[in-house]
């Protein structure tokens, strides 16, 4: 069910419970501002999500409030992710659903990685 943007941010979500050590996660990765992990339901046979430390819904929200550290630290880990699943040479596509007509599922914004086959061509 896609999450209303406009809510508050709800700490009660399965992101917030990994980050908080309360759900387990296949980490892929985590420095002081991001973590990584497999995606549960891999659509692609690379599927990683990356995702804030911080507590925002969405990327309307992170795009708003976060810091320029934190900005800058999670752009840095999403492509160290990429570079480091051996992606950059074959290509990759990065998805941030947001919203409910983006399809946005969970209230803690993720970046999407998927790559290891041809994705074709995608807008919209
Ligand atoms: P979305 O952009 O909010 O639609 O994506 C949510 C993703 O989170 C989706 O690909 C799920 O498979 C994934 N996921 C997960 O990795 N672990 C979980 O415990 C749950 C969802 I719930």
């Amino acid at each position: 069910m896609p999450i209303d943007p406009t809510l508050p941010y709800d700490d009660q979500n399965v992101f917030a419970k990994i980050l908080r050590g309360e759900l387990p996660c296949n980490k892929v990765y985590e420095d002081e501002w991001s973590l990584a992990f497999h995606d549960i339901a891999p659509q692609a046979p690379v599927h990683i999500l990356v995702i804030p430390k911080g507590a925002y819904v969405s990327w309307d929200d992170f795009s708003v409030r976060a810091s320029a550290e934190e900005i800058a630290g999670l752009a840095r880990a999403v492509g160290h992710v990429a570079r480091e699943a051996g992606l950059v040479e074959p290509g990759y596509r990065l998805l941030v659903n947001t919203g409910i007509e983006g399809g946005q599922e969970i209230p803690h914004l993720h970046f999407h990685i998927f790559g290891g086959r041809p994705l074709g061509r995608m807008i919209g």
